[in-house]
């Protein structure tokens, strides 16, 4: 057990930094155990700082000291104490002083992969969130924002490329066969964008000309023989600097972009200041190699980080409170990029479906808190679902209430007003209120409280009077830390659709028109009476999933195929069709308890069929009304005592006989995939969807027979999309074909570690009871390491994070699996350890004897001498 209990660090607490540091001199000897790095800091006073003559408090975690020098006079350790974290002088010159600092840090021994570190024999950083602190000592905060100068040298044979961030300045031949390059960052940035890449590395090249007529050189760096996986990346990064100029204005600032592929990262990626850092995954892709699921990833992560360029490192965080600042308005950057370049409709609809599945639980456990937090131990545990996905939905959500045109009038202040400053979630919704004039306070809400509201609505139709009347209210129940809970300021749009099929005028009763739809929800309880409604009216209201909340309309089948069938907002036909799904779902868990017959479900049946056969859905939107709400979010929806191997053969059931029902339609749709080589264009990967989903429900409902088409469609297959499908659908069935397919499938791709990563994230699918032995069995393989965070993530964190039944497990082995996979992973990567125990975070939907279960694996952990502060704060939340 620990003795000391890691501090708490709290928003409130806030003070600006005692000084601040202009410009840094960085010098870094590279070698692989004992990297020499001089820095030399320019620095002054804080004219925002309170305290006078205060101490210089440096941050600093695992270095070796070798000097202080000021103003080029070195100084004996009896001017500077030097504790476990921090380098502390008490007397430094008045105004403005440099600082020299000589240190060592050895990359080798660093496997929690923050800070600099070497995999592969390549050099990496990652200082995200505290990181740069284990390269110097430093005044390691986001508020501090220094130009850079950086001269990087190592070995030439086996260290040709030296990478840093801005344009490059100078290169040159050392003796002992050593060189070195210069780097340059003219804009000051924050310690956390410092990245320092060096190797032997391969470099595929291109160029961009910004609106501005600035020529960029573009280069995406990768393990030799890589180089032809890189095409899509480059093309997805020119489609998003050209996408950034004319959605938002912004162009790019440096001679060069450059982005380095490496395969041990703790994340997916980051935006280093002009030299982005990425996992591999995002970035390598062929036909052969790689699946559209794969393809939209990279388009999409790509798209983000060059985002940062303008939302996180010209305007960063004030502090690491402000994080949705920059990763909130981000996402919904992304989410609009990958809008235009595919489907608007089916982008949203995977958007709230990974809202469901990451954020929704987050919200409703004991691991709840607001998208701006108002205490941490570990700031790297909160880069969340909520911090990220529904901080993208607050800025969704001040687009619909302002409208587009006062959002974009609104980003154009912040941009202007805030370029080059470290700002607060406060200066973005200032912005906000000035563009349109309105008082966001009740707003401000949602970004300090958690919580998912529930939204219940109600709607009379007076035939005689010819009005309808909507009821809505809505709740919050407490979180950890917050029992009080405000009225929420939620915008909802919402239509009425009459019998046919097309949306009635909204009037209110006092003249008023409603034209945009949006109805603004700020009480306990509001209703709205519409006149003129002179036919019965369905509602359809959180148009778009307008806002991020749980909606029960109560709304009767008959509405809610008729929903499926007319609306015009796609997402709402989609919503309808899951809501439907998941009643039967339900129903049919009632009936497997009771030992009854299951539900009919023709009608639903018979709606998807023809939601199949229009000619005017596109098929990617058809795919996804053919998937039903995932076992996850029936458990979810269930809210407690939760059985999961019960919702899986509810949920198979259903869609055993929906397959069955349209077994020839799905037939003919599994069979028809795109013509000719492969693209992964929007419209071919959608045909693909649509295909698999299809395959995947007739595997449901006649798996003999489907498994063994699929081994066959398998074997045949010319490129990685076409395999995946059958694959996947293979997985989760208890066949020969299975087996069959996934030996073929990794003896084909043994050398290739991005597929042997597949590989495990299929067999991780495996369903039921005997899952966590066969994830045990699966440790031991030659080719599992638990050194490789990706490797980790596809094996364990698929198994914890999808397999519901085999995670779930009511012996309680899913759970020791993942509590010993924990407490060896936190004795080298604290991080990714604590990532990976927050798959525990829904346990108390559980059953009582899981929950036990649960709570002994978690106490197992928290018990474990030494655990890291990251892995504690985590459990501790969990057990509170
Ligand atoms: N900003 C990085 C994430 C850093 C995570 C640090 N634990 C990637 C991104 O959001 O773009
Ligand atoms: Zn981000």
């Amino acid at each position: 057990m620990r003795t000391e209990t890691p501090p708490t660090i709290r928003l409130k607490d806030y003070k600006p930094s005692d000084y601040l540091i202009d410009h840094v001199s960085l010098d870094v000897a590279l070698q692989p155990t004992a990297t020499g790095v001089v820095s030399i800091l320019k620095m002054r006073p804080n004219p925002a700082s309170r305290t006078v003559n205060a101490p210089v408090r440096l941050d600093g975690e695992a270095l070796e000291l070798k000097s202080v020098a000021i103003n080029g006079e070195t100084i004996g350790d009896n001017r500077y104490t030097l504790t476990e974290n921090q380098l502390i002088i008490d007397d430094v010159p008045e105004g403005q002083f440099e600082l020299t600092i000589e240190t060592q840090c050895n990359p080798d021994a660093n496997t929690a992969l923050s800070g600099l570190y070497r995999s592969n024999d390549v050099y990496c950083t990652q200082c995200e969130a505290e990181g740069f602190r284990r390269i110097t000592y430093f005044l390691d905060r986001p508020d501090v924002l220094a130009t850079y100068q950086v001269r990087v040298e190592a070995d030439r044979d086996t260290v040709p490329v030296l990478l840093a961030n801005g344009n490059p300045v100078e290169t040159g031949e050392l003796a002992d066969g050593r060189h070195f390059a210069v780097w340059q960052d003219p804009w000051p940035k924050p310690s956390y964008l410092f990245a320092l890449v060096a190797g032997d590395l391969a470099c595929v090249t291109d160029h961009f000309t910004t609106v501005s007529g600035r020529k960029v050189e573009l280069r995406i760096y990768v393990e030799q023989g890589k180089q032809d996986r890189c095409d899509w990346a480059m093309q997805s990064l020119k489609a998003s600097m050209a996408w950034d100029e004319t959605a938002f204005g912004r162009e790019y600032d440096l001679d060069i972009f450059m982005i380095v592929a490496v395969s041990d990262f703790n994340m997916g990626a980051m935006e280093n200041k002009g030299l982005n850092v990425f996992n591999d995954k995002y970035i390598l892709a062929r036909a052969d190699t790689a699946t559209d699921q794969d393809y939209v990833n990279i388009e999409a992560i790509i798209a983000h980080e060059y985002f940062h360029n303008w939302t996180g490192n010209r305007i960063t965080c004030r502090d690491w409170f402000q994080l949705c600042l920059k990763e909130g308005l981000t996402v919904f950057r992304d989410q609009e990029f990958t809008s235009d370049m595919r489907s608007r409709a089916v982008k949203r609809i995977q958007d709230v479906r990974t809202l469901r599945s990451h954020q929704f639980p987050e919200d409703a456990g004991p691991l709840a808190h607001p998208v701006r937090p108002q205490s941490y131990i570990e700031i790297n545990n909160f880069y969340t679902a909520t911090v990220y996905e529904k901080g993208a939905e607050v800025v969704r959500m001040f687009k619909t209430l302002l409208g587009a045109e006062k959002f974009a009038k609104a980003l154009n202040i912040y941009f202007d007003r805030h370029d080059g400053d470290a700002a607060t979630v406060e200066d973005f919704v200032t912005c906000m209120e000035e563009a349109s004039g309105r008082d966001l306070a009740q707003f401000f809400n949602w970004y300090n409280h958690a919580g998912t509201p529930s939204v219940n609505t109600r709607l009379d139709w007076d035939q005689a009077a010819a009005t309808a009347t909507l009821t809505v209210s809505q709740s919050l129940s407490a979180t950890p830390g917050q029992s009080e809970k405000p009225d929420m300021h939620i915008p909802l749009a919402t239509g009425l659709i009459g019998p046919d099929g097309a949306d009635m005028e909204l009037v209110l009763s006092d003249g008023q028109r409603i034209d945009s739809g949006i109805l603004e929800l700020r009480s306990a309880k509001q209703s709205w009476t519409f006149s003129g409604i002179t036919d019965r009216p369905v509602l359809s209201i959180n148009r778009g999933f307008s806002s991020p909340v749980n909606l029960t309309t109560g709304q009767r089948d008959e509405d809610l195929l008729f929903l499926m069938a007319n609306d015009h907002d796609a997402f709402n036909r989609w919503e309808a069709g899951q809501t439907l799904s998941r009643s039967i779902i339900m129903s049919a868990m009632q009936a497997i308890k009771d030992g009854d017959e299951p539900d009919v479900i023709d009608d639903y049946a018979d709606a998807l069929a023809s939601v199949l056969a229009s000619q005017e859905l596109e098929p990617a939107f058809k795919a996804q009304m053919l998937a039903l709400p995932s076992e996850a979010d029936i458990a979810n929806m269930q809210g407690r005592n939760v059985n999961p191997d019960l919702i899986q053969s509810a949920r198979d059931q259903v869609r055993k006989a929906v397959g069955g029902r349209l077994a020839e339609q799905l037939e003919s749709l599994a069979g028809d995939l795109p013509a000719g080589d492969y693209s992964p264009s929007a419209t071919a990967a959608g045909q693909r969807a649509l295909a698999y989903a299809a395959l995947s429900l007739l595997g449901a409902a006649e798996p003999a027979k489907t498994a063994a088409a699929a081994l066959s469609r398998f074997e045949a297959a010319r490129h990685m999309s076409d395999m995946m499908g059958p694959l996947n659908m293979l997985a989760g069935l208890d066949v020969a074909e299975r087996d069959q397919a996934l030996d073929m499938f990794h003896q084909r791709f043994t050398d290739d570690h991005l597929i042997v990563d597949k590989w495990f994230s299929l067999h991780a699918m495996r369903k039921g009871p005997d899952a966590a032995a066969h994830i045990r069995a699966l440790m031991q393989h030659d080719d599992f390491s638990i050194t490789r965070p990706n490797r980790v993530r596809a094996l364990i964190g698929t198994f914890a994070g999808m397999n519901q039944t085999g995670f779930n497990s009511a012996s309680g082995d899913g759970y020791d699996v993942l509590a010993e996979v924990v407490m060896a992973l936190d004795e080298r990567n604290p991080q990714v350890a604590a990532r990976m125990v927050s798959a525990f975070r829904s346990y108390q939907l559980m059953d009582r004897v899981r929950q036990d279960k649960a709570r002994t694996a978690l106490g197992l952990i928290r018990d474990k001498q030494n655990l890291s502060a990251d892995t504690l704060e985590m459990v501790s939340r969990m057990l509170d």
